[in-house]
């Protein structure tokens, strides 16, 4: 009974009908998976951006800050800092030794001989720290300044 109007209709209607009826349970598992994916990442997008990147801070300030490197000094000893402040070290040696100035661990001047100058390009400063000659004995022997976060009512 089926057989006659279905061979009639299979040209047209049936065919279609059944590649479409599977086609969309393929295609909706996959975009299912694309959404999910896209959710994922997009989540860690937004989180990453929540944490905090350095091109998320804002700079409403920037300072240039002359260091001087002396015997077993480092003038200013004491430089305080607004929020938000991208700052900038104009590092001296103006001893008759062989200095330099680390601003964390991983960064600083490497070693400048007497007279010589380097810029060294400190970012936002996000919390206070110390810089300090890094050759062995001179922290110690007075070779420490601190960058201080102050807080600004203004
Ligand atoms: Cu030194």
């Amino acid at each position: 009974m089926r057989s006659d109007p279905a061979l009639n209709d299979d040209a047209i209607p049936v065919a279609p009908v059944r590649s479409v009826r599977r086609g969309p349970s393929v295609f909706t598992i996959l975009a299912g998976v694309l959404a999910l994916w896209v959710v994922l990442v997009g989540g860690v997008l937004v989180a990453g951006m929540a944490f905090g990147t350095d091109s998320a801070i804002e700079v409403l300030d920037r300072r240039e800050v002359r260091i001087e490197l002396l015997d077993f000094d480092i003038k200013p000893d004491l430089i305080e800092v607004g929020p938000h402040t991208e700052l900038t070290f104009l590092v001296q040696n103006l001893d008759n030794g062989q200095h330099d100035l680390q601003i964390s661990p991983d960064v600083g001047t490497g070693r400048l001989k007497p007279g010589e100058s380097k810029v060294l390009s400190a970012g936002v400063v996000e919390r206070s720290y110390f810089i300090w000659c890094s050759i062995k004995g001179h922290r110690e022997q007075g070779m420490e300044a601190r960058v201080e976060l102050i807080e600004t009512d203004t």
